[in-house]
């Protein structure tokens, strides 16, 4: 048992504390974490230092970084079986984050789409560690010696720079990274929004986003308003092009309830839609529920997970801090 342990890969990953998780977050990223414990060894944080890089309200990042954690596990993100921690409780995140800047051009960092993006979203607030950010994310990774980094396709530049970076330290100071892969997860647990299908579902859009600790009447307001189309022939059928609202639906309910797409068109066979966005909502609500319940019922438990957190930090510290004394001797700190 202990030897299939050691030999077990290593995933790492972190979501920012910056909002509530919603049903993009939960099909696409942390129910397949969930599933992946027996296979990986874990390592799941709050990118708390990176939620900074965008101006929030002190007292909010504080109860979010709260709650996140008590929607993790209540996701089922198990803390004996993974590591779960914040970012800011492990010092070597920022400590290494300092080193590997010196090995990071400012032309590489410039092309990074999220930095084009997010300054031109934030015009008032370009601020440094917006442009620093992907280096602070390398050091989150690089620290921990993981094989596989689970992302969205979004993060796929900044886990790519990541690479290049510890390619770049590697040639000098020998075999100090190991060099991650990103880790994509397939496209069908890309959820859209329910109001426009065209995106993705994102909790800056509020309607069309399901968050994982909305109650069942509000998840059905939202099913019953889902975007879809005027096909009154063969309403309920799989076509991602013509039917982007309706493929969005038909993959929640698959996803959720195992069905393939010839089963789902059956089942809905000569019903309209009238039928099916509730039946959708109705299976969301159920999934979701008992996730709510005991969202709810550990964030009112502040000890406990207190407790999870300090005992993350202590868990990824321990390997982070290998790491950085590796990197601190190799770069010359003087260590006595
Ligand atoms: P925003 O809502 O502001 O776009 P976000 O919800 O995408 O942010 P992230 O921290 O970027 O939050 O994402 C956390 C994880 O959830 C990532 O692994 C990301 O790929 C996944 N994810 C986010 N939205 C979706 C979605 N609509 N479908 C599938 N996976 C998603
Ligand atoms: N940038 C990521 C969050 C993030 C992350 C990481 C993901 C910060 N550090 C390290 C994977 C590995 C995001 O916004 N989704």
């Amino acid at each position: 048992m202990e030897e299939n342990k050691e030999e077990k890969k290593r995933m790492l990953s972190g979501i920012q504390p910056s909002g509530d998780l919603h049903l993009g977050n939960y099909l696409g990223a942390i129910k397949n974490w969930a599933d992946r414990v027996n296979d990986y060894e874990c390592y799941y944080f709050m990118a708390d230092l990176h939620t900074i890089t965008v101006r929030q309200e002190p007292a909010e990042l504080r109860r979010r970084s709260l709650i996140q954690l008590a929607q993790y596990i209540a996701c089922g993100l198990d803390p004996e079986q993974n590591v779960l921690f914040l970012q800011s409780h492990v010092p070597a995140h920022a400590q290494l984050s300092w080193v590997l800047n010196c090995y990071t051009m400012f032309g590489e960092l410039s092309r990074m789409t999220q930095f084009k993006d997010k300054s031109s979203k934030y015009k008032d607030n370009i601020n440094a560690g917006l442009f620093t950010y992907p280096v602070l994310m390398a050091a989150d990774i690089l620290l921990y010696q993981p094989d596989y980094v689970p992302v969205g396709e979004d993060q796929k530049q900044h886990v790519e720079i990541t690479r290049d970076i510890a390619q770049r330290f590697n040639s000098i100071y020998g075999e100090v990274f190991k060099i991650p892969e990103p880790f994509i997860s397939k496209a069908g647990a890309r959820i859209y929004s329910l109001s426009s299908p065209g995106d993705k579902m994102s909790k800056s859009d509020p309607n069309g986003c399901v968050f994982i600790m909305d109650e069942p009447d509000v998840i059905m307001k939202k099913f019953k308003r889902a975007v879809t189309d005027s096909d009154t022939e063969h309403p309920v059928r799989y076509d991602k092009e013509n039917k982007p609202g309706v493929a969005n639906l038909m993959n929640i309910y698959s996803t959720l309830t195992g069905k393939s797409y010839d089963e789902i068109e059956k089942e809905f066979d000569g019903k309209g839609y009238g039928v099916f966005k509730p039946a959708v909502a109705e299976t969301v609500s159920d999934a979701l529920k008992p996730i709510r319940e005991e969202a709810e019922r550990l964030s009112a438990d502040k000890a406990y997970l207190d407790g999870v957190y300090k005992d993350g930090a202590e868990r990824a510290a321990y390997i982070a801090n290998k790491t950085l004394r590796k990197v601190y001797k190799k770069v010359g700190f003087y260590q006595g």
